[in-house]
């Protein structure tokens, strides 16, 4: 905890970080970054990695550990290609995975971008074993990414957050769908702010919503536009569990931006944007995953209490 003069620290950052740069890829990778994740059901953690070749293409790649920490087994082929053959919206790449376990087809939904001529849009993937994927292809078109489905149905209709751009600015929205095919009743869930904050104009989902008994818990990413380019932090958020459109509270200041080298200095510096969290076995760890400065894997660990208790003296309705 950190002294009154200064704000208080949510997320830790590893000793060991960056905790995965392209030099652990056993075939040419030029850099490695925006991880999805998950703890699979024997506790290892997977990550399923944002891989980017020289051609400035991007495809997926999962890695494992026992400890989520060190000791990763990176796949020795990329786990999921584009396949602009059969999927033209993949033309230059599939980038940003979030993986969302979900009980009831016993399978984990994989949201990620897929970049093409028109624009970067959302499509979803399902796989039991990171090994072989069923493809649902684009549900949402250009141009729409920052997607991550819900773990359950909400009034029986699975939903997906998900942040479309418009000329009224780039905000998070909820969709729902029967069949993860057909999309509708569309909401806005949070908007981007105006003006000097940190979260004005553009902001967007980070890892997939985290359950809590009080509420959804939301970490977004609020990019700031500025001379010198663009400055990714992080903000929390809490949305009621069974009507996930409705902001319960919203963080004023943002908990997480760039300050360590490896998230200032990169191929986009003054970056931090988590794909994926895990939670410890206690239930309240949360591990969270992101790349750093595009360039680079990183870790940084933080509390579910401590989140929603900051919520409640840092926080608005
Ligand atoms: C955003 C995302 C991320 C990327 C970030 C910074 O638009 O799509 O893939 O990390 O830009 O370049």
């Amino acid at each position: 905890m950190s002294g009154k003069r200064s704000y208080e620290v949510l997320f830790e950052r590893h000793q060991k970080n960056p905790i995965l740069t392209a030099a652990d890829w056993p075939y040419p990778a030029h850099t490695v970054f925006n991880p999805g994740a998950t703890v699979l059901r024997d506790g290892t953690t997977l990550l399923l990695c944002r891989v980017e070749d020289r051609r400035g293409h991007s495809h997926l790649c999962a890695v494992r550990s026992a400890n989520g920490v060190d000791g990763w087994v990176v796949d020795e082929k990329p786990t999921l290609l584009p396949q602009p053959e059969s999927h033209p919206e993949e033309l230059w790449g599939i980038e940003d995975p979030r993986i969302t376990w979900v009980e009831e087809l016993q399978k984990y939904v994989v949201a990620y971008t897929a970049f093409s001529k028109g624009g970067p849009g959302v499509a979803l993937a399902l796989t039991d074993d990171f090994k072989s994927f069923e493809r649902y292809g684009l549900v949402m078109q250009p141009d729409d990414k920052d997607a991550a489905l819900l773990p359950r149905r909400i009034d029986g209709m699975f939903a997906l957050i998900h942040r479309p751009v418009t000329d009224g600015g780039a905000h998070i929205w909820l969709s729902f769908s029967p069949d993860l095919r057909n999309w509708g009743n569309h909401k806005t869930m949070l908007l981007a702010r105006k003006g000097a904050w940190w979260d004005a104009n553009k902001v967007g989902l980070s890892p997939p919503l985290i359950e809590t008994e009080r509420g959804w818990l939301m970490i977004y990413h609020g990019v700031r536009h500025t001379a010198a380019g663009s400055l990714y932090r992080l903000g929390l958020a809490l949305f009621k569990l069974d009507e996930p459109s409705v902001c319960l509270l919203r963080g004023d200041e943002w908990v997480f931006g760039p300050e360590a080298s490896y998230e200032r200095e990169g191929d986009v510096g003054y970056v931090a944007f988590p794909c994926g969290t895990t939670l410890g076995k206690d239930r309240d760890t949360i591990h969270m995953y992101y790349g750093g400065a595009d360039s680079c894997i990183a870790l940084a660990t933080g509390s579910v209490a401590r989140c929603l208790a900051w919520l409640d003296t840092h926080g608005k309705p």
